[in-house]
C-alpha cells in the first residue's frame, strides 16, 4: 500500500488520520503544509475539499477523518476501528460524529485566538514537522497566516468566550462515553482516536489542562497521544475559564 498524508502542525484533524494510518499498521509519507497554504494545495493535488488530513492511498484521494476511517477499514479490516456488533458500531459512529462535528470546531478557534495574542508558543506545534522551510523563516510569515486563519475560523473574543464556556459540558459527554464502554475499551476504536486528538490538543494549553488532565477524557487522551506537540502558556483572560475552573472542582 502506497500512501501519502497531508497535514498541517497542531491541527487535531490532521493528528486524527495520522491516528488512523497507524492504528492500522499502514505506513505513510507525510507532507507538512502551512494552515491557509494547505487550502489551495490541496486543491491542486486534485483532492474535492481545502482541508486536512488528505491522503492519497493506492492513487486514491481521500479527505475528512469520517472517510478515511471508513475506508481505511474497508480496505484493512485488521485490526478493526469499529466493532462488529451493529449496536456498538452506530454507538461508536455516533461518538466519532460528535468528535468531529462538535468537539473539532471550538480548537479550530481557541488555538488562533491564543496565538493572535502571544505568537511565540506557535513554533512548539512545529516541532517534528518538515514543512520544506527552515523553521525561523517559516515563524516569520506566520503572522499573516495566523490572521487569515483566525478570520477563516471566526476565532473572536465572542466566539472563544463561548467555547471556553462550552468545554465542561463537551467533557462531561466525553466522560459519559467512557462510561458508557463507548470509549476507552481493552481495543482503542475510531471514536477514540477521532475525540482523543482534540481533547488532546486542549492540553497543550496551559489554562485547560489542569481542568482536563484528571478526567476520564484527558487520560483518555494521554493514552491515545502521549505526545502531542505544542505548548502554549496562559493566555484566555480569567473571566473566560470561570465555567471550566468550576467543573474542575465538580470533576
Ligand atoms: N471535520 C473535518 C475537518 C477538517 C478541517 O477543517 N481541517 C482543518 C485543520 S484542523 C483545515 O484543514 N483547515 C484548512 C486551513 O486552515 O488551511 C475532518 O474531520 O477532517
Amino acid at each position: 500500500m502506497k500512501a501519502t498524508l497531508y497535514v498541517f502542525p497542531g491541527s487535531h484533524a490532521a493528528m486524527i488520520g495520522r491516528l488512523l494510518l497507524e492504528h492500522k499498521g499502514i505506513a505513510y509519507k507525510r507532507v507538512d503544509l502551512l494552515p491557509v497554504v494547505a487550502k489551495a494545495a490541496t486543491r491542486a493535488l486534485g483532492f474535492p475539499n481545502a482541508t486536512v488530513p488528505a491522503l492519497k492511498i493506492d492513487g486514491r484521494r481521500l479527505q475528512g477523518t469520517r472517510e478515511i476511517s471508513r475506508e481505511l477499514e474497508r480496505i484493512k479490516p485488521e485490526p478493526p476501528l469499529f466493532p462488529a456488533d451493529p449496536a456498538a458500531r452506530a454507538a461508536v459512529e455516533e461518538a466519532e460524529r460528535f468528535g468531529d462535528e462538535e468537539l473539532q470546531p471550538p480548537f479550530r478557534q481557541i488555538p488562533y485566538w491564543a496565538y493572535l495574542k502571544d505568537l511565540s508558543p506557535l513554533r512548539s506545534y512545529a516541532e517534528g514537522a518538515k514543512i520544506g522551510i527552515p523553521i525561523g523563516i517559516a515563524m516569520k510569515t506566520a503572522w499573516p497566516i495566523v490572521k487569515l486563519a483566525s478570520r477563516f475560523n471566526d476565532a473572536s473574543d465572542e466566539n472563544v468566550r463561548r467555547d471556553l464556556a462550552g468545554l465542561p459540558a463537551l467533557l462531561q459527554k466525553i466522560d459519559d462515553l467512557i462510561a458508557a464502554g463507548v470509549l476507552d475499551g481493552e481495543q482503542l476504536n475510531a471514536a477514540d482516536l477521532q475525540i482523543a486528538a482534540s481533547v488532546r490538543l486542549a492540553m497543550t494549553f496551559d489554562d485547560l489542562r489542569p481542568a482536563i488532565e484528571k478526567r476520564p477524557a484527558g487520560k483518555l487522551a494521554m493514552r491515545v497521544v502521549p505526545d502531542y506537540p505544542g505548548k502554549t502558556p496562559p493566555v484566555f483572560p480569567p473571566a473566560w475559564l470561570q465555567q471550566l475552573r468550576d467543573s474542575t472542582v465538580a470533576a
